[in-house]
Order: structure tokens, then C-alpha cells, then sequence
């Protein structure tokens, strides 16, 4: 693979040397080439700079330096990468897609951008990628660019010492983030390796740290857990006070059913106005999920002094019931409880047979010896 790099500050791609980029190059694997877009100016203060056309802050790259670098650089089979604040967001499915490109130009521009017909002119030429590392302003596109190769070189076959390393990143817990990893020694200023990792137990140690990847996913990351529960992908997101007109109308809707099937009015659901759902909306972490931009669904824990998750109002609009929403709800409640929850407990109606179901369904029991509201039943489940 060849990757161009065009800017005015060639001294910023100095670690392509080093370390496993540099390993790659010297094994033959890459070949990096730096180039000073200064070089393709053709007047005596070599500007590459200009005011911008309809006024305002900042200064414009002029586009005839770049025309002259990128038609040099770039021929059929040239991938050109437009580094940008506003480009496609970076990730991991797009430098395994990168990686599979025979030449990559990168353009770093500078101050408020590149005139647009250099963008424009390139597209007409080859493949153009315009890419942003994240929500955030860098001065210019060339740390961007760096890191857009140490993700892309290093998948490249041949380069990673360890094959393995590779597989199991993109495989072991697809979509989530990591476990916490630990080494010797066992015990380090008071800190204790997590015993499960020393047992010796494989399956505990796989379960264990699976477990920990949805947590970490869930409190860091809630976005990438369900990312598509719904057949339009919509996600599951934190309630917010705006929720709480159609909370009260989907519960209302929800716990009428629950009153037929237990023939008993005397339910707290019920009977709550919307002062009511305001107020639990305050106290309660409560997740929703809209398809089309209507409320569909919702779920609310809140961790009591024993250490117990209170899981409750698992909601799902009478024409999505069935779907399996709900259990998608359940299984996510559960993974965004706090660190300190220890284990689960949810309430439901004596009569309450399809609520019941799923519930043992997902590893819940029934507590007899517990006590519960008049016509209700308790179902707990210990934490893994
Ligand atoms: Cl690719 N360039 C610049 N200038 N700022 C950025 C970026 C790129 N990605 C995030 N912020």
C-alpha cells in the first residue's frame, strides 16, 4: 500500500518512522511519502492561503496548489482522503474498508478548509473520502490523517505479529467495549486481580468478562448496546422530561390490559397522573425507544438501599406487543444497572401470565417468601 500525505507541516509525520508503522515500511508492507504543499506554489511568499469569497472569519486553501499536488499524486485505483471536521465519522468499519485500497492520498487541510473545488474536481477523477475523527476542532487534518493510518496499516495482512489479537478485537465482544485486563502482580498498592480470573475456570472467566464489557458499554457507551431493536434501528435512550406526556398515555394504555387480565382496578400505574409520571421521571433511571419518532416503548430501574435493582413499567404499545421489545427492554435495564446493584427485583400481577413468562424466561424467579402489594407477585434474579 502507498500512502501520500499532502501538507504544509511535513514535520508532523515524523513517527511514521517509528514504531509499527515504521516496521511496516521497513518490511516492505507500506510505503510512506510526505509532501510539502508549499512546494506547488508558484509565487514568491508561496501562499496556499486565501480570504474567503461571501466574506467572514478565517482564510480559504487556495485550490491551484492542490490541483497540482493531487494531479501528480493521484491515478486510477487513488483512494483521496479529505481530512475534515465535517467529513463521515471515523471508525473502525472504515479503516478495515481503507485498508483494502492499493494508494491512499491524504489531504490535511488547514485553517477554515479547502475550496470546494478541489473536492469537487478530485471526485471527478477517483474515489473521495472526506472523514472526521470525532466531534471536535483540530487546528488542521494532519494528527487526524496519523491516526487514520495506525488504524488502517495495522490491518493490513502481514503487519500485526499477532494475527490473533486481530481476531479476537473484532470478534470476541462484537459492538461492545472491552474488559477491564489485569497482570501480574495478584495484589498491587491494595488493588486485587478479580478472583474469577485466577480460577482457572474458563467459562466463569469468559462469562465474567462479558459481563463486563456490557456494563462498561452501557455506562460509557449506551449508544453501541441494541443499536437496532427496532426494524428502523432506532435505539434505546435515556427519558427525558418531554417523555412524560406519551409515558403517561403508553402506561395508561399498558396497565388497562394488566387491570382486564387481573380484573382489579387497584393498580398504581393506573391510576398516576401526569404530576405523577413527572415526578418518577425525576427519580427513576428510565429508558424509551421511539419508532418513527413515536413512543413505543420504556422501562425504568432505581437501586434500592439492599442493593436491589427495582426494574418496573416495562412498557410496549399494544400493537408491538409480542415483538420481543419487551425483553429487549428487560435485557437492557439490567445492563445499565449500577455497579453496586447486586440483584434484580420487578413486581408484576398475580394474573399476569405473559409478563411472568418472560421474566423466567430471562432468569427470574418467583419469591413466594417475599412479600408483595395485594395481587401482586415479586420475581428476583441474583446479578452475574
Ligand atoms: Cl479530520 N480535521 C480537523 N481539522 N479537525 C478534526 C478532524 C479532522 N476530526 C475531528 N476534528
Amino acid at each position: 500500500m502507498i500512502l501520500d500525505y499532502v501538507t504544509i507541516f511535513p514535520d508532523f509525520f515524523a513517527p511514521l518512522d517509528l514504531s509499527l508503522a515504521g516496521k511496516a515500511a521497513d518490511k516492505g508492507l507500506v510505503e510512506f511519502r510526505v509532501h510539502d504543499l508549499r512546494t506547488h506554489t508558484h509565487d514568491r511568499h508561496h501562499r496556499v492561503d486565501d480570504t474567503p469569497y461571501g466574506g467572514g472569519a478565517g482564510m480559504v486553501m487556495k485550490p491551484e496548489p492542490w490541483g497540482e499536488v493531487l494531479d501528480e499524486l493521484t491515478g486510477p485505483g487513488t483512494t483521496i482522503v479529505f481530512t475534515t471536521p465535517s467529513g463521515e465519522p471515523f471508525d473502525q468499519r472504515l479503516a478495515e474498508e481503507l485498508a483494502t485500497r492499493e494508494h491512499l492520498v491524504f489531504a490535511c487541510g488547514r485553517y477554515e478548509g479547502i475550496d470546494q473545488r478541489v473536492i469537487d474536481h478530485a471526485r471527478e477523477h477517483g474515489e473521495v473520502r472526506e472523514i472526521s475523527l470525532g466531534d471536535y476542532v483540530l487546528n488542521g487534518g494532519e494528527v487526524a490523517a496519523l491516526a487514520i493510518t495506525e488504524a488502517v496499516v495495522r490491518l493490513i495482512p502481514g503487519f500485526m505479529g499477532n494475527a490473533e489479537s486481530l481476531v479476537e478485537e473484532s470478534h470476541a465482544e462484537g459492538g461492545l467495549l472491552e474488559y477491564p485486563v489485569y497482570t501480574k502482580p495478584p495484589e498491587w498498592r491494595g488493588h486485587e486481580v478479580p478472583a474469577v480470573l485466577r480460577s482457572g475456570d474458563h467459562a466463569k472467566v469468559a462469562a465474567w468478562r462479558h459481563d463486563q464489557a456490557v456494563r462498561r458499554t452501557a455506562a460509557r457507551r449506551p449508544d453501541l448496546l441494541h443499536p437496532s431493536v427496532l426494524d428502523d434501528g432506532s435505539p434505546i435512550v435515556r427519558a427525558v422530561a418531554g417523555d412524560a406526556p406519551e409515558l403517561l398515555v403508553l402506561q395508561r394504555a399498558c396497565w388497562v390490559q394488566e387491570a382486564l387480565a387481573n380484573d382489579s382496578l387497584d393498580i398504581p400505574a393506573l391510576h398516576e397522573s401526569y404530576d405523577d409520571v413527572v415526578a418518577w421521571l425525576r427519580v427513576w433511571d428510565t429508558w424509551v425507544v421511539r419508532r418513527a419518532g413515536r413512543l413505543v416503548g420504556a422501562v425504568r430501574g432505581r437501586l434500592e438501599d439492599d442493593g436491589a435493582w427495582d426494574i418496573g413499567r416495562i412498557m410496549v404499545a399494544p400493537d408491538l406487543q409480542g415483538s420481543g421489545l419487551g425483553r429487549v427492554l428487560l435485557d437492557h435495564i439490567q445492563a445499565v444497572a449500577p455497579e453496586r446493584a447486586t440483584s434484580y427485583v420487578l413486581f408484576t400481577g398475580v394474573a399476569s401470565e405473559r409478563n411472568q413468562r418472560m421474566y423466567k424466561k430471562a432468569g427470574f424467579r418467583l419469591r413466594g417468601d417475599l412479600t408483595a402489594p395485594p395481587g401482586a407477585v415479586v420475581l428476583t434474579k441474583r446479578r452475574a
